[in-house]
């Protein structure tokens, strides 16, 4: 494709990812709020506030498709939260259905079913139960993505992405991790299959201790090639085992089902 437009660019994630997308498009739009640092040939930058309709608008002329990873990633007071997930997502569908509907990869989270028990084994089909506001917000998106899908036939991969960083971090991360090249190669999946639909794809690599169910998407034909298990003696060695009756261990969600609901300033 020509132009590619990845937000959340100075991110986590958007920076692990940024090089590693170089060959998806002729150019590479990255975006971020925050400081983006030094370009690449390939790259252009734009400073942008998801919350800003117009500012948004621009961002989003001339793409042919989006990688939507910016937002507030973890649990967060509402307000700040509001704007950049809730706001920022209307604005990007917005948007995208006044330039042309570019395919969207929409950066979900496993904490939109961050309350189910780490010993259930779930479908796109589970209802969700999310873990917090963040988790809550994340429904939103997909709900919303789900119905510029319906209404217009916007097409979104709704990504649950689980733990998506170099190596997992403890025992948890043991299945919901995905490694950045399994997470390459699903994107590559995403924008080259001829149709995509709006499906939920649990964004995890092929753990063998792994919680979701893909086999709906099989169309993809994307096939993660990673497996947690290979860090495993790793993390038995240097991470504390929770206590099996500490919510960390009990639920998918993890730590994130112990936050409280930030109050406003
Ligand atoms: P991050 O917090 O490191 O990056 C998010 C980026 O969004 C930041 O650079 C931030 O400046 C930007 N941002 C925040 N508010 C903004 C606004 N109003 N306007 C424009 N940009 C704004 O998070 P990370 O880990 O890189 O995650 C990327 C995406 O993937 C997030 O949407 C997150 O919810 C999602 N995700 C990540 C997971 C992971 O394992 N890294 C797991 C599940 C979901
Ligand atoms: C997320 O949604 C967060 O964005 C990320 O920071 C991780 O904590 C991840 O989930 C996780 O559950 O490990």
């Amino acid at each position: 494709m020509k132009r590619l437009l990845l937000t959340g660019a100075a991110g986590g994630l958007g920076s692990a990812m940024r090089g590693r997308l170089k060959d998806m498009a002729d150019i590479l739009r990255v975006s971020d709020i925050a400081d983006l640092g030094g370009l690449a040939p390939h790259e252009e930058g734009v400073i942008c506030d998801l919350g800003d309709r117009a500012a948004v608008d621009k961002l989003v002329e001339g793409c042919d498709g989006i990688i939507h990873l910016g937002g507030i990633s973890v649990e967060d007071k509402f307000s700040k939260i509001l704007n950049a997930n809730l706001l920022g997502l209307h604005n990007l569908y917005e948007a995208s259905r006044a330039n042309g509907m570019p395919r969207i990869l929409f950066a979900s989270s496993n904490h939109t079913i961050g309350f189910y028990r780490q010993d259930e084994y779930l479908d796109h089909n589970a209802p969700l139960r999310p873990d917090g506001l963040y988790g809550v917000s994340k429904c939103f998106g997909e709900a919303l993505a789900r119905m510029y899908f319906d209404k217009f036939g916007q097409e979104t991969a709704l990504v649950r992405i689980g733990s998506c960083m170099e190596k997992p971090k403890n025992h948890r991360m043991l299945s919901t991790w995905m490694s950045y090249d399994d997470f390459l190669s699903m994107i590559e999946c995403i924008f080259r299959v001829p149709r995509l639909g709006c499906p939920v794809i649990w964004g995890c690599s092929n753990n063998d201790t792994r919680w979701w169910d893909n086999s709906h998407v099989s169309y993809l034909g994307w096939h993660p090639r990673d497996n947690a298990e290979r860090f495993r003696a790793e993390i038995e060695a240097t991470v504390a085992k929770p206590a099996p009756d500490d919510p960390i261990a009990i639920y998918q969600g993890g730590p994130f089902v112990r936050d409280p609901i930030f109050a406003e300033d």
